[in-house]
C-alpha cells in the first residue's frame, strides 16, 4: 500500500493535480474538501453545519473532518492506497491520520507540498470562482482562507519534515509541468498502473 498527503494553500492545484496522479497510479482520491462539499448540496446536518465554518473561510472542526475520514478509509478497503487532498490541515488531523492508518498497518509515505506564491493563490481562487459558484471563492473569504492556512496548517509541514517525508515542489508552472515533478517523486515508491 502506497499513501500520498498532497498539501499546500488554497487553489495551490492539490485538486487539480489529485485527479492526474489517481488516474496514472491508481489510487483512491480522498478530497475533505469535495466530501465537505457533497454534504453541503445534500444539506445533511454534517453539512449544514460545516457550511457555516467554509462560508466564512474557516477550517471546519476537526472531530467533523476525522470522523468523515475514517469511514471513507474503510469504505475503500483493499485499495492500492490512497491520495489525501486537503487533509490533515492541523496537527491533530495529522496525529489522528497517523493513528487510523496505524491500526490498518500501514502510515504515511510521502508528503508533497506545492509552493505556490500568493498572489498566483488569489489570480487562480478569483477565476475559479467565476465559473464555479463556490461561495468560498471571492476575494473577502479566498483572503480569510489564505490567513487560516498560514494560522493552523502550514505548521503541519514541519511535522512531516522531521518524520522525513516532506518534499517541497514548485507548484507554479504549468499543471502538465507540475505533475511531471510530482510524479518523478512517486515513482521512487510506486510505478504507474
Ligand atoms: P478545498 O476544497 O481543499 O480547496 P482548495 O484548498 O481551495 O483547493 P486546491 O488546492 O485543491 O486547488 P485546486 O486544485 O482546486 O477546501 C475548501 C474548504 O473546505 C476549506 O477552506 C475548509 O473550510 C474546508 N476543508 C477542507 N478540508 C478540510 C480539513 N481537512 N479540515 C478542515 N476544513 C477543511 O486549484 C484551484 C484553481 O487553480 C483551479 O481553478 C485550477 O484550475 C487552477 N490551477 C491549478 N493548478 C494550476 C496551474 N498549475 N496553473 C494555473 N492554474 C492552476
Amino acid at each position: 500500500m502506497f499513501n500520498l498527503i498532497l498539501f499546500g494553500p488554497p487553489g495551490s492545484g492539490k485538486g487539480t493535480q489529485s485527479s492526474t496522479i489517481m488516474k496514472s497510479y491508481h489510487l483512491e482520491h480522498i478530497s475533505t474538501g469535495d466530501l465537505l462539499r457533497d454534504e453541503v448540496n445534500k444539506k445533511t446536518p454534517l453539512g449544514v453545519e460545516a457550511k457555516k465554518y467554509m462560508d466564512q473561510g474557516l477550517l471546519v472542526p476537526d472531530e467533523v473532518v476525522i470522523g468523515m475520514i475514517s469511514s471513507k478509509i474503510d469504505e475503500k478497503a483493499g485499495a492500492r492506497g490512497f491520495i489525501f487532498d486537503g487533509f490533515p490541515r492541523t496537527s491533530a488531523q495529522a496525529e489522528a491520520l497517523d493513528k487510523l492508518l496505524e491500526f490498518k498497518n500501514t502510515g504515511i509515505h510521502l508528503v508533497l507540498s506545492l509552493e505556490v506564491p500568493e498572489h498566483e493563490l488569489v489570480k487562480r481562487l478569483v477565476n475559479r470562482g467565476i465559473t464555479s459558484g463556490r461561495s468560498d471563492d471571492n476575494e473577502d473569504v479566498i483572503a480569510k482562507r489564505i490567513k487560516e492556512y498560514y494560522a493552523k496548517t502550514e505548521q503541519v509541514a514541519s511535522y512531516y519534515y522531521q518524520h522525513g517525508k516532506l518534499e517541497r515542489v514548485k507548484g507554479d508552472n504549468s499543471i502538465e509541468d507540475t505533475f511531471k515533478i510530482l510524479a518523478k517523486h512517486i515513482d521512487k515508491y510506486l510505478l504507474p498502473a
